[in-house]
């Protein structure tokens, strides 16, 4: 799963059994006790197959309160629990690496309320996010993320990674979005930290603490959010441009002359193109191939005001000469197939064999030559291709080879060459995808000794036992 040795089970931790199943249903009812092991196969394995654990027990609580019973004992027992919400995360977080029990939320999915004049909304933190988005579309409000895996992935695995997605150029992290958090503690405290206040400068921000501690500190039950007007006006172009010097310049011009109307500008390379048009049913919008691919979205509320700036907008670049052809998609249907090909790079690339992924913020004037540097390295060996929030500085390289399983010898040639050089660069070794158990021991190349050792402090103060997603997010070592 790395260049890094899995680790060992820690043999401090029970091993489940049948007391603690009658134990379960004193709290929870048979069905949301899984303990066949077809039932549980899905929820061992993570969304890529990369990652499988081994856990013989899903529990599905419904309530806080059981959630609470449950990690309660948990803890006076030393079980090791992974909390699962969509089961969608990246770096092996949400799948347990030995047997703990996995705790899934996603029974956990009503939305409770909403303020159609605040646009608050609170909901459980099971919900998907999709339902959040089509519970919000009628009233006039739209979700602050969004990201290709809204079918399945639930508000409380967004909070818990702070997914960063498509939306954060326009609408920030969730770390501003994010009013409230409710959630338990490792020793069953539920914490009520469910506030719905856009200011509340009472002493620390406790909510944050569990904002992209993906699972470590406490189990995430009830989220209030922010949420702003849906736009009406929605426009996206797909450009082709001769090298990523006109990427850098488009988006220069793109943030100062469609200012508050630009909601998205993504990017991605000729691989990724093809790898679209190999996988899906999709056609290229263009006669001609080029090496660089942008999407740009503008979302707005005055159609003839946002056409009118984005017509400017696209004379002024064609006329530098900055792109080299380019689409503009007006309907809904358009829209969506010119998204398919950014949204359907991830799915396109599990479909070739084994996939190394790599989510790196980097410095513009960096970004790309990591993937040429690869693409050197590797030459026909492996397929590398870059995409992602360029906008956000957020580079997706991801390399992939026809068979799995995954090689000890493609590893090495990537690991640590790339947390090296994004360490160099003062980026950061997982733009948004977070920790998990990929990177806990890479960790120190985007934090500092003093950073890790107080996250090590205040985890072992909110869970003394460390019974929550052990082995994750912080190093062993
Ligand atoms: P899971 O995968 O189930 O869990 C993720 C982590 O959170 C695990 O460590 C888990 O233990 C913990 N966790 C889950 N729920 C809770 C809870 N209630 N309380 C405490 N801990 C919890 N990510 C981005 O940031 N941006 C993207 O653009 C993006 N696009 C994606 C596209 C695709 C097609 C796919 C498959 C994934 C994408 N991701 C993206 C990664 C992933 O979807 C996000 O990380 C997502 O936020 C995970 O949510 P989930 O509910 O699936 O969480
Ligand atoms: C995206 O932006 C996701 O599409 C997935 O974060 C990125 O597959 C990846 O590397
Ligand atoms: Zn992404």
């Amino acid at each position: 799963y790395s260049s890094q040795a899995k680790p060992s089970r820690d043999s401090s931790y029970a091993i489940i059994n049948n007391d603690d199943i009658e134990h379960f249903k004193t709290i929870l009812d048979t069905h949301s006790i899984l303990t066949d092991p077809s039932d549980i196969d899905g929820f061992n394995q993570d969304w890529m197959r990369k990652y499988k654990g081994n856990s013989n027990l899903v529990l599905k609580p419904k309530t806080t309160d059981q959630v609470s019973k449950i990690l309660k004992y948990c803890n006076d027992k030393k079980i090791a629990v992974v909390p699962q919400g969509g089961n969608t995360g990246m770096v092996g977080g949400s799948v347990p690496v030995h047997d703990e029990i996995i705790l899934s939320l996603s029974n956990m999915n009503k939305i409770e309320k909403f303020d159609p004049v605040t646009g608050v909304v609170v909901c459980q933190a099971g919900t998907v996010l999709e339902t959040i988005e089509n519970y919000l579309t009628p009233m006039g409000y739209t979700v602050p993320l969004d990201l290709g895996a809204k079918g399945s992935c639930q508000i409380g695995g967004n909070v818990s990674t702070n997914a960063g997605g498509i939306r954060l150029l326009r609408y920030g992290s969730l770390h501003g979005n994010v009013l409230g958090v409710e959630a338990v503690l490792a020793d069953g405290t539920i914490l009520d930290c469910l506030s719905t206040l856009r200011k509340d400068n009472t002493g620390y921000d406790l909510k944050q603490l569990f904002i992209g501690s993906e699972g470590t500190l406490g189990i995430v039950t009830k989220v209030s959010m922010i949420t702003p007007p849906k736009p009406t006006s929605v426009n996206v172009g797909l450009f082709a441009c001769q090298d990523f010097n006109q990427v850098k310049t488009v988006l220069s011009r793109a943030k100062s002359q469609l200012g508050d109307i630009l909601s998205a500008f993504e990017f991605m390379d000729r691989p990724c193109i093809d790898l679209v048009l190999k996988h899906q049913q999709v056609q290229d919008p263009f006669q001609e191939k080029s090496p660089f691919y942008i999407l740009l979205e503008t979302s707005g509320f005055n159609e003839t005001h946002d056409s009118e700036k984005l017509n400017n907008f696209l004379e002024s670049i064609m006329a530098e000469n900055l792109i080299i052809d380019g689409s503009l998609a007006t309907d809904s249907k358009n829209i969506s197939a010119f998204w398919k090909f950014r949204e359907s790079i991830t799915e396109s690339l599990g479909k070739e064999g084994a996939v190394y992924k790599y989510d790196l913020s980097l410095p513009i004037e960096q970004f790309y030559s990591i993937v040429e540097l690869m693409r050197a390295k590797f030459d026909d060996k492996a397929n590398v291709v870059g995409f992602g929030h360029v906008g956000d500085g957020n580079l997706h390289l991801n390399i992939s080879t026809p068979k799995k399983p995954y090689s000890k010898e493609i590893f090495d040639m990537i690991e640590p060459f790339v947390y090296e050089y994004t360490s160099e660069h003062r980026g950061s070794i997982s733009a948004e995808h977070g920790v998990g158990l990929m990177k806990p021991d890479f960790l120190h190349y985007s934090k500092s000794n003093n950073s890790i050792n107080l996250m090590k402090s205040i985890k072992n103060t909110m869970d003394p036992n460390n019974i929550l997603n052990p082995y994750k997010v912080l190093p062993t070592k």
